[in-house]
């Protein structure tokens, strides 16, 4: 992936660098600060190939790396005062007399200080007067796998489990070594290693009988500054030791966890905490036993906080057995209606994971209006980098665009500017704690995440929980760099790629922001009124009159009222809502007139032919790297753009045909609907 170190050709910039590195001092010796060492060697080595000659005195190095403890001594005064003010993981460089120093507040920041200078050798900036000062904007910014015991990922397309196979958790632990090196070098600091969906043998992942090789990845992910964390069962303690209850308000059920954590905590003293998917598509949770989530939440928080461990608990709360036909159980209110009046009620280690949009990852919705909504609860948001309704890393889907959409929406809950961004950064509301999550999208596939143009997604996401204010393009402009090299040509046709490949997968997918419409189960190509739960009704609500859902106060689902003005106005209001969104708010007729002047059947029709040859415009201008680029990764990337032809096909066919036959209304420009 990125880290595939190229060899520096040019010279100016080659020497730049040795002289740099020609004595280089490193303070300290903790698994940190080693493996930073270690990154650094190998990425000199293979970009210089240099064996970088280490000193001991700083007197004679050329450039010097440490924490603040060390070095904060050799920096000048605003210097010094400038890394006071950086947050713990933030860093600084300063370049005096020619001598270069590296200071972290911490040694997490030492090692995001290097992988910082490594990505500009990477991209071959002049490092003779640099002068940075850097840090996270997010607290947490963490990474979720769905891995199970059996190897099998869920949403998962990029093969099996790097962490499991057939049953144990695997002898070899290089590839998730490599992936604590990934991730560090994006700026991930936590990571959860199961499933969330946590099914009966992994339920024993807090027992002796896994905790000791638990334990063993927990100490690769700590030396790269990365807290591990584990999903639980809520009803661990009935299926472990045959309690006859979970209830969070139960005297025993309690003192089991108490145990559970000090067991925990005695193999992995820097245990991160738990991730609970509770009451959710099976899950057990509190309300079998009458409790709400903030029962279930504290219950946990409680035991974890004398050690600093966290409850994450996600929002994804919703009857997946609702009948969808009964407009009073909207499934998109379901996460505000459940966790928004529980506001002020939860424990200061609890974080709220929320989905970013209501419903499910679809390939556009609106911003969850749970988040920023609790101005007492800490949150998370949950962003998907695997494709599940999206692609699945077959279709080419750069997710980037859509994640700064998101972030930069601004809620006006305290407002304007109270953006998402700023929301799970903590400025909005004084959270203790904040940040990002998101569910990976990698497996043991040799390219990591199937579609090897789909590793730009994870590198930009981390790079994005760590910068929001990077723009997608610069972040694409960074990945292709550090992955094809610093070809004009190359740079400029895949970003051509990427920048324009989430509005193409929407403009042949599902329309206008209604979402679904996708194969039941497997969520991959088209299935208009599929959807597995919608067992009663459609998603969409079409007939032969209109389609779109009314979610409006007056005569819909009232989940417009989940916002604050003026965005409940603009969603609430028909003249108002943006096109993009409209049939996720409002059932209209076919013939009503988009603010860009189609009408919406003729915008269904004009948006899948139109995506339809936008993916063979994709395949010409890949083809045309043919020259420029390794015989492997071309045939790869050219295969996957195949099969994306024939799932646009297989899209742009079924909706016109379905919705020319519901509306009756011919497409004006007479193509063929099949
Ligand atoms: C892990 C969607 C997915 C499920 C996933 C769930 C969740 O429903 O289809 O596979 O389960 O979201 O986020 O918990």
């Amino acid at each position: 992936m990125w880290l595939q170190y190229e060899p520096i050709t040019e010279k100016k910039v080659k020497d730049q660098y040795q002289r740099v590195l020609r004595h280089v001092v490193i303070k300290e010796d903790d698994p940190i600060i080693l493996s930073a060492k270690n990154e650094l060697e190998i990425a000199v080595k293979e970009m210089l190939d240099y064996e970088i000659n280490w000193a001991e005195d700083v007197q004679d190095a050329n450039f010097v790396i440490g924490n603040k403890k060390e070095l904060a001594g050799f920096l000048e005064e605003g210097q010094r005062c400038l890394l006071a003010d950086l947050a713990d993981e933030g860093f600084i460089v300063q370049t005096i007399n020619q001598k270069s120093y590296l200071v972290g507040n911490t040694d997490a920041g030492v090692m995001y200080g290097i992988h910082h200078f490594i990505r500009l050798m990477q991209m071959k900036a002049d490092p003779s007067q640099l002068h940075i000062a850097d840090q996270p904007k997010n607290q947490f910014r963490m990474i979720n796998q769905w891995d199970n015991l059996d190897g099998s990922v869920e949403r998962g397309y990029s093969g099996k489990s790097i962490f499991y196979q057939n049953g144990k958790i695997v002898k070899d632990k290089a590839r998730i070594h490599d992936y604590a090196r990934y991730l560090s070098s994006i700026g991930i600091n936590s990571i959860c290693i199961n499933n969330v969906n946590v099914w009966e043998e992994e339920t024993y992942f807090i027992t002796k009988k896994y905790l000791p090789e638990i334990k063993e990845i927990a100490d690769i992910f700590s030396s790269y500054a990365i807290r591990l964390y584990l999903s639980i069962n809520f009803a661990s303690p009935i299926t472990i030791d045959g309690l006859s209850t979970a209830d969070p308000l139960d005297g025993e059920v309690k003192q089991w966890w108490k145990d559970k954590v000090a067991e925990i905590y005695d193999y992995i003293p820097d245990f991160g905490g738990f991730i609970v998917k509770a009451d959710s598509e099976h899950r057990p949770g509190p309300f079998t036993y009458n409790r709400d989530h903030a029962d279930g939440a504290n219950m946990l928080a409680e035991v974890l906080e004398p050690y600093d461990g966290k409850v994450i608990w996600r929002c994804f709360v919703y009857n997946c057995l609702q009948d969808w036909r009964d407009r009073a159980t909207d499934r998109a209110r379901a996460a505000y209606d459940h966790f928004k009046p529980l506001d002020g009620r939860f424990h200061e280690n609890v974080l709220l994971q929320i989905k970013n949009g209501p419903l499910d990852f679809q390939v556009r919705e609106p911003v969850s209006p749970l988040l920023g909504a609790m101005s007492q609860t800490n949150q998370l948001i949950e962003f998907q980098v695997a494709q599940e309704y999206t692609g699945q890393q077959i279709d080419l889907c750069y997710l980037i665009p859509q994640w700064k959409q998101v972030l930069a929406f601004d809620t006006h809950i305290k407002g304007p500017g109270s953006t998402i961004s700023e929301i799970v950064a903590g400025n909005i509301h004084v959270y203790k704690h904040s940040g990002i999550a998101a569910v990976s999208n990698i497996g043991n596939d040799e390219n990591w995440t199937g579609h090897t143009l789909a590793q730009a997604n994870l590198y930009g996401y981390g790079r994005l929980t760590w910068d929001p204010s990077l723009s997608s393009q610069q972040i694409a402009e960074e990945w292709i760099i550090q992955t094809f090299g610093n070809q004009k040509e190359v740079l400029a046709k895949i970003e051509k790629m990427l920048l324009s490949s989430w509005k193409i997968y929407e403009n042949y997918t599902a329309p206008l922001g209604v979402g679904w419409m996708v194969t039941p189960g497997i969520h991959y190509g088209p299935n208009i009124d599929g959807y597995e739960y919608s067992r009663w009704g459609t998603y969409h609500f079409a007939d032969r009159e209109g389609i779109g859902v009314d979610r409006t106060i007056e005569t819909g689902t009232g989940y417009t009222s989940q916002y604050e003005e003026p965005n409940r106005f603009i969603y609430n209001i028909l003249s108002e809502c943006p096109d993009e969104l409209l049939l996720f708010f409002h059932h209209v007729p076919y013939k009503y007139t988009l603010k860009n002047g189609e009408t919406v059947i003729q915008h269904i029709y004009n948006t899948h032919f139109k995506g339809y040859e936008q993916v063979e415009d994709l395949m010409d201008i890949w083809n045309s790297l043919e020259h420029v680029m390794d015989n492997a990764r071309f045939k790869h990337v050219q295969d996957r753009l195949y099969r994306q032809k024939m799932n646009a096909k297989e899209w742009r066919d079924q909706i016109n045909s379905y919705f020319y036959r519901k509306s009756g209304i011919a497409d004006q420009y007479n193509r063929t609907i099949y």
